[in-house]
């Protein structure tokens, strides 16, 4: 599409609200972290929003190129505000509103942006810990921003302050001060902006990931489309958040792509109770429900009785993606979830789902590089790109072609094994620096945690590698148990019983340790680089902060096996 011009934000508003008569259908039933927040913006709305906030902007002086950092906890003017920068040709940058302000920071220069929007402060309990409000976060980043490298001229901060918390934030001197809230700022800006329909910008993720607006579009519109089959009359739901690029994808390009109606969701799955999920599906009869493992394996701890106080017979499709499904969750997830109707896609989106989605081509190599037939297990990579693919690590092309395309030269290489069974489905097995090395035998950390997590009394598992003096490596195990259930030597031994059973005497773990919580990334990933330095007893971890909670390391490391 070389020398093409097209803008995502027409194809995405304008076009249904001027061409197809959609504007007064919902876009986004936006529902907050307490019940009592909740509102309903349709295309017609939306549009309007994303317009005004465009033109804030461009009267910010953010022109075509520049890049924009936001870090704004779920609520509608996370939308209008990413929309806006697709808008005018800006480069959009989202940062997740649960990281720290070095992490802010840190973003902020590798983006090189001269614009933060930000809120007062967040809804969210857990951005909300003393020291940790939005605002001081934003402060604290744009100081270390300031005396750290930072290499533009200066920072420019603003305050979009949104809807039920408004505030009015004073900033730095230095680093610019505006003092209107969004609403005043809205108010005085026409709800129009059409004066840069050809653009061609680009947006980047949190860990400057670069896509292009027109494969990215492209990809995103039919990945929804069929592998979700889309109806006009579905109400979606994807739990993720919209600073991980399956918020990006599939709570705003994907549906907004096809006109669809999505839920857009502050809170969190646990609170003010732990059917909160269940309760909003039944709310606004959610059709397609998307979400992650680690959130069906949080859930499945308080067992069936919160779904049955909820009507969820408007469910047609599950989708799970972040992390590959064990089987206790997919069949929960199946049977009680979906009551056993609705299919569950599986979704990768470096591929598409277990079979791969056209125009993706994956095979299956082995370590020689030797591409591997029929049944086979491996490393995963790509013949050739496809429309989504990224396009290069931001300000760093050298890294980009270093980490996806050296090892296999002519190969995109995902970081991930693989399994292709005799039905020619593809079994993604997890990452391959976590690969367990026993005694010879490659195995995938997936099945021995499957096998796990197969035991009544465990609800989630990890399983690292620690050097062993006969085996080279032996097996180090870390199960969360279910709320009733107690860490004892019997049960210790029943699980090494089970993995034997299932898998083979090779893989029978050396030790297991009771995990109360396990070290997750905020997007819910389990970080197995940690539990491997707990398992070998090394205390200087690195960099944590993109732990969700840093706490879980100190309770682990407490707790950890000497001996076997
Ligand atoms: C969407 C997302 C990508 C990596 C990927 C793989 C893992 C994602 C998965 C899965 C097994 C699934 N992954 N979905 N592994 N089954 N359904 O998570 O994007 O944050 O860029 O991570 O996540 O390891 O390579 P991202």
């Amino acid at each position: 599409m070389e020398g093409a011009k097209t803008n995502i934000c027409y194809n995405i508003l304008d076009r249904h609200v001027r061409e197809r008569n959609l504007g007064d259908k919902v876009a986004y039933y936006w529902e907050g972290n307490s019940p009592d927040h909740h509102m309903t913006i349709t295309y017609h709305q939306l549009l309007r929003q994303v317009c005004r906030c465009a033109n804030v902007l461009k009267q910010m002086g953010v022109k075509k190129g520049d890049r924009v950092s936001i870090y704004l906890p779920m609520i509608p003017e996370l939308v209008y505000t990413m929309l806006a920068c697709a808008r005018i040709g800006a480069v959009h940058s989202i940062v997740f509103a649960g990281f720290s302000s070095e992490s802010l920071c840190e973003r902020i220069m590798d983006a090189q942006s001269s614009i933060l929007v930000t809120a007062g402060r967040s809804s969210r309990p857990e951005f909300e810990q003393p020291g940790r409000g939005l605002k001081i976060c934003v402060n604290t980043a744009a100081s270390g921003c300031d005396t750290a490298c930072f290499t533009a001229p200066y920072i420019t901060c603003f305050c979009i302050c949104v809807l039920y918390i408004c505030l009015i934030v004073h900033m730095h001197s230095h680093t610019c001060i505006c003092p209107f809230c969004l609403h005043s700022l809205l108010f005085f800006h026409p709800a129009v902006c059409v004066d840069s329909l050809l653009t061609f910008p680009s947006f980047c993720t949190v860990q400057g990931v670069l896509h292009t607006v027109a494969g990215y579009l492209l990809f995103t519109s039919l990945t929804f489309k069929y592998v979700f089959d889309y109806h006009h009359d579905d109400v979606y739901w994807c739990t993720a958040d919209i600073g991980w690029i399956t918020g990006h994808s599939y709570i705003t390009y994907g549906p907004l792509a096809n006109g669809a109606t999505s839920v857009l969701f502050e809170g969190i799955p646990v609170h003010p109770h732990v059917g909160r999920l269940w309760e909003i599906i039944e709310k606004y009869r959610v059709t397609k429900f998307y979400t992650a493992p680690t959130v069906i394996r949080l859930l499945m701890k308080y067992g069936h009785e919160p779904l049955q106080k909820y009507d969820l017979s408007s469910l047609r499709i599950l989708g799970s993606v972040g992390e590959p499904i064990n089987p206790e969750a997919w069949q929960w997830f199946y049977e009680v979830v979906g009551q056993g109707r609705c299919p569950i896609v599986d979704t990768f989106w470096q591929t598409e789902t277990t079979f791969p989605f056209f125009g993706v081509e994956p095979t299956i190599l082995n370590e020689h590089g030797e591409e591997l037939e029929g049944e086979a297990e491996g490393y995963l990579v790509f013949r050739k790109p496809w429309p989504g693919i990224m396009r290069t690590v931001y300000g760093n092309q050298e890294r980009f072609e270093s980490t996806y395309f050296k090892k296999f030269p002519g190969f995109y290489v995902s970081g991930d094994g693989c399994r292709r069974d005799k039905d020619g489905y593809y079994w993604v097995t997890g990452r391959i620096d976590d690969m367990l090395n026993v005694s010879g035998h490659l195995m995938s950390t997936a099945e021995v945690e499957a096998a796990l997590t197969g035991h009544p009394a465990v609800v989630e598992a990890a399983v690292v590698s620690r050097p062993h003096k006969v085996k080279g490596e032996c097996l180090y195990c870390f199960v969360t148990l279910k709320d009733s259930r107690d860490f004892n030597h019997t049960l210790v031994e029943g699980l090494k019983r089970l993995v034997r059973e299932k898998i083979g005497p090779i893989a029978m773990p050396d030790f297991i340790q009771n995990a109360p919580a396990l070290p997750k990334t905020r997007s819910g990933k389990i970080m197995r680089r940690i539990l491997r330095q707990i398992a070998r007893n090394e205390k200087d971890l690195g960099d944590l902060s993109t732990l969700a909670d840093p706490k879980v390391v100190e309770v682990l490391f407490s707790q950890r096996c000497e001996a076997a």
